[in-house]
């Protein structure tokens, strides 16, 4: 079945730039979460069509692209960025069907998907490796070099993204990619691969194997011609992928959930960070690994952010992704039992405020109201284990010190942020806070893919975006002459 105008052919696997129905012959069917309709099926692929994808990678590098010179791969990427932007209606869309994300979030993220293109393209010819002054007769120098084939396991929260940050930089490094998408939202990526193709990327630099992760994404973290893998997803699968592609001495990017603590000081602009307070927690209904679950506010300034951010999610409204609403459906009804099952846990605790879902919303859609809790000890679980919902904590304290503690204090550490007018406090908290970025009053920085980001503790290790990312997909050979 062809999804056009965007011409993917989704119960097949993007190989070697061609579709190839998956070698078991399997399906898998894709729900639309707004609704709960069938969208279309998805290859189930297995083992061997990873193998086949590991095998065009690897063509790929013996042929044109492992050929390409740095300065050509980045025209590549550039091309292939500017032909995302020209199909950013179909891609918003389709995104929005497939996770349910609200259509401009949707947009936002066609948008940073294209900006990675563009990002990595022009960074491609400028990593280079260094000479090195040394003993008398000798010439050192140091070379980057591609892994070779990098595996990407992504989730479904955020694709295009995912893809951007990852493929991109692997590709502008020289590397071929296989890529596992989720089995609930690969619609994208595989669209992301026919633009590429069209925009001329070689056969085989870029593979797309949809299936199950327990299939599929089991045989590419644990394929020993793949050289590097990037996981984005659970703790619970990152740990068992570290596991895993350790055993071939793979180096393995993880990163992984987050219960990230905005800080609000009472020497705060509080009507500036409001807006981030709120938006920050229910960004693609709070499926977001940097979604800000957390908001640590100071006493005397407690009530008015706590009746603030009730007056916000009161106001709030879900729905359908195609009604573009603040909030759409979570991903899946698993997900949102799963999210369900949280707030079952916040049973002992007063929910401060609610969204509203819209009268219309179909019956089969996969909606959580919103779900605001003030007054919450640190050591709850909602203010301890990650969510993924669109459910928020206020927790209140007395002084710097304890909003320290407070925010070091669960395994995680992928986002933090403070909001405070004194700039001698900004910079203590900005070392005190244990995270991968840390914000001053704001929270994300636009999101802007020049900023590297990665996470501490739990929330993985190694780091995506900006230029960090193409030292991480790439390898420093040292080369000493003696002449
Ligand atoms: P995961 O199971 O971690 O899925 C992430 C990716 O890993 C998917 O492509 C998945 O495939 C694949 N995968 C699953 N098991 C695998 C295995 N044994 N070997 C290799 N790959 C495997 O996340 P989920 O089930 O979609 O979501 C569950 C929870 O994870 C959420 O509630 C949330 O807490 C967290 N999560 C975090 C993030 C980020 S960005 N940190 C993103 C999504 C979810 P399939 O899904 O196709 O089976």
């Amino acid at each position: 079945m062809l999804i056009r105008p965007l011409n993917i052919d989704p119960d097949n696997c993007f190989i070697a730039g061609a579709w190839r129905a998956p070698l078991s012959g399997k399906t898998l069917s894709l729900t639309n979460p707004s609704d709960g309709s069938t969208l279309c099926h998805i290859a189930r692929g297995g083992a061997d069509d990873i193998d086949a994808a590991v095998l065009a990678a690897e063509a790929a590098l013996a042929g044109e692209w492992g050929k390409a010179t740095a300065a050509e791969r980045g025209r590549m990427l550039s091309k292939i960025g500017r032909a995302v932007l020209k199909n950013i209606d179909e891609l918003a869309r389709l995104e929005a069907m497939d996770v349910g994300k609200p259509l401009k979030q949707a947009r936002a993220d066609v948008l940073a998907l294209a900006r990675y293109m563009e990002f990595y393209g022009g960074a491609a010819d400028k990593v280079h490796g260094e000479t090195i002054p040394y003993l008398d007769g000798y010439t050192v120098y140091t070379l980057r070099e591609p892994h070779g084939v990098t595996g990407h396991i992504i989730p479904w929260n955020y694709p295009m993204q995912i893809i951007g940050r990852s493929v991109g930089a692997a590709l502008a490094m020289g590397n071929a990619c296989v890529l596992k998408p989720a089995e609930e939202a690969c619609l994208t990526a595989l669209a992301f691969a026919e633009i590429a193709r069209t925009a001329g990327l070689p056969d085989g630099a870029l593979n797309v194997v949809p299936g199950l992760g327990a299939e599929a994404g089991a045989a590419l973290s644990t394929h020993k011609a793949v050289h590097h893998i990037s996981f984005t997803g659970s703790v619970g699968v990152g740990k068992l992928i570290q596991q895993t592609a350790g055993a071939n001495v793979v180096p393995v990017t993880l990163e992984l959930g987050g219960k990230s603590p905005q800080v609000v000081f009472d020497d705060a602009n509080v009507e500036a960070a409001l807006p981030f307070l709120v938006n920050a927690g229910i960004q693609n209904a709070g499926q977001t690994c940097s979604a800000s679950s957390r908001i640590l506010v100071q006493h005397s300034v407690y009530d008015q952010v706590v009746d603030a951010m009730i007056d916000r999610y009161q106001s709030l409204q879900t729905g359908p992704a195609l009604s573009d609403l603040d909030v759409g459906p979570l991903v899946s009804h698993r997900q949102k039992e799963i999210v369900e099952n949280f707030l079952a846990k916040g049973g002992d605790l007063t929910i401060a405020a609610q969204g509203q879902i819209i009268g219309d919303a179909p019956d089969g859609g996969a909606y959580v109201a919103p779900t605001l809790f003030a007054d919450v000890s640190p050591n709850h679980i909602l203010a301890q284990d990650e969510i993924f919902g669109p459910v928020q904590v206020i927790i209140p304290f007395d002084d710097e010190a304890e909003a320290i503690a407070i925010a070091n204090g669960t395994d995680f550490g992928l986002v933090a942020s403070c909001w405070s007018e004194n700039g001698a406090r900004q910079m203590r908290m900005a070392r005190a806070l244990r995270a991968g970025q840390v914000f001053i009053n704001n929270y994300g920085a636009g999101g802007g893919v020049e900023l590297p980001f990665g996470g501490t503790g739990l929330s993985g290790h190694g780091r995506e975006k900006g230029f960090e990312a193409l030292y991480g997909f790439s390898v420093l050979k040292t080369v000493a002459a003696l002449h």
